[in-house]
């Protein structure tokens, strides 16, 4: 007998066909019985006719309990008003492997609960839904840099110099070479990298040891990191716009479906093109004590600053040039105003916040010893990185987008955690 995923059953109406999967759903009026199957590529409806199956047959149909694995048998046909298109006049059914009292019950579980029960609250409709619309804004990325000539260069995840921020790491002992740190960033080694092919990105897992118990973070999260030789803080801010729009085009395009079983209203995402709105910090600060913040100068923005400003507009914006000292060692110090860096963060609206925090680079050496020296950090870990500004500096700037923000935004979920498959 062929066997079929349901996504491929156009290809095998009215032709017999097995297809395995596990049970969503069943019910029946005692002479016909519907059961709902899900393979992960769709929804299946099979359809039992108690006159036509033998009798024992007909009892393994009342026998399936939610989540039991069957291979149901029959011919398909399109049915439009059946969950997923089609529909199985059903032959024979195997259970492959039972399911008494699946803990995920289609009522109310407590969010502590549901995520005790991760590994099987995976299979809902609803996680489907993300894990899908993730996918495909991770391919999106990849296109994006691909379509774009790109290099992809992995960045290491054991690393000796810090990236980010000293109070953020994980460590951890390295044979008798002292420690290692848990990767925060790949930033680093994209600039070396940069300075052999131009233009360059690195995609991977970053770590970061904060408390913060909010819905915006979480200890080890994705981020993609292009870096682009010759580029200033303004072209990198063009290829910022140019990017999110095009990531959230591809979601709209190809994971409509999706969206929908999240109940994302869409229109907000429609309006993301280029070019996004762009405020610098210091009208910012201005704007945001005008809406009753009572944020001042030379502080970060907190979350709640980010929600309120970004709700002034309809599409993500940038706001650029922060003061230096909230930001990383690494920005290059504004010309025009040396209290300030080259910086930008891209905010997303309704109410989500950061999700790009990017920078044209120092590449000045002796400005940059000093600002590895003022945060306390070691020059001798950074030789290497020193390096680049002796031989051929160059202008250069590139930024991190978070996937998990990305995903919670353009799915509209309130938390990031359910964006990645275990959090
Ligand atoms: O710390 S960032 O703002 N910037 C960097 O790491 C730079 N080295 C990037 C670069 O220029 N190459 O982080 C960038 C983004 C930020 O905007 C968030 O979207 C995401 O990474 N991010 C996080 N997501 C989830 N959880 C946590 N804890 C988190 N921290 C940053």
């Amino acid at each position: 007998m062929t066997s079929a995923r349901i996504h491929e059953l156009s290809s095998h109406a009215g032709h017999p066909v097995t297809v395995r999967g596990w049970v969503a759903h069943t019910r029946s009026s005692g002479k016909i019985a519907f059961v709902i199957l899900r393979d992960g590529t769709g929804l299946l409806q099979g359809v039992l006719s108690k006159k036509e199956l033998p009798a024992e047959l007909w009892e393994r149909f009342g026998q399936l309990t939610q989540e039991t694995s069957i291979a149901l048998t029959g011919t398909v046909r399109a049915e439009p008003r059946a969950p997923g298109g089609y529909e199985m006049h059903v032959s024979d059914l195997v259970v492959l492997g039972p399911s008494p009292d699946f803990p995920i019950q289609p009522k109310e579980h407590g969010t502590q609960y549901l995520f005790e029960h991760r590994h099987l609250w995976l299979r809902s409709r609803r996680q489907v839904a993300i894990a899908r619309v993730r996918h495909e804004v991770v391919q999106a990325i990849r296109d994006f840099f691909h379509e774009r000539g790109f290099t992809l260069v992995d960045t290491p995840i054991l690393t000796g110099a810090i990236g980010e921020q000293a109070g953020e790491l994980f460590s951890t002992d390295y044979f008798d070479l002292g420690k290692a740190y848990l990767a925060q960033t790949g930033q680093l080694y994209v600039e070396a990298a940069a300075a052999a092919l131009g233009k360059v990105y690195c995609f991977g897992p970053t770590f970061r040891a904060e408390k913060s118990k909010t819905r915006r973070h979480l200890t080890e999260f994705w981020m993609v990191e292009p870096e682009v030789a010759w580029n200033d803080s303004d072209d990198n801010m063009r290829l910022q716009e140019e990017f999110v729009s095009y990531i959230v085009a591809r979601a709209l395009e190809r994971r409509a479906e999706d969206l929908k079983e999240l109940e994302r209203d869409t229109a907000p995402l429609e309006r993301v093109r280029p070019p996004f709105p762009r405020i610098s910090y210091t009208d910012a600060v201005e704007r945001l004590r005008g809406l009753g913040s009572d944020m001042e100068w030379g502080q970060d923005l907190g979350g709640d600053d980010e929600t309120l400003l970004a709700q002034e507009y309809d599409r993500p914006v940038f706001v650029f040039n922060y003061p230096k000292g909230v930001k990383a060692f690494y920005m290059k110090e504004n010309p025009a105003d040396p209290r300030t860096v080259l910086n930008d963060d891209c905010l997303a609206p309704e109410g989500y916040g950061e999700i790009i925090g990017g920078s044209q680079r120092e590449d000045d050496y002796d400005r940059l010893l000093a600002r590895i020296r003022e945060q306390g950090l070691d020059p001798e870990a950074y030789r290497w990185y020193l390096d680049l500004r002796r031989y051929g500096t160059f202008v250069h700037s590139g930024f991190g987008l978070g996937v998990e923000r990305t995903v919670a935004w353009i799915c509209g979920i309130p938390h990031i955690r359910e964006t990645i498959a275990f959090p």
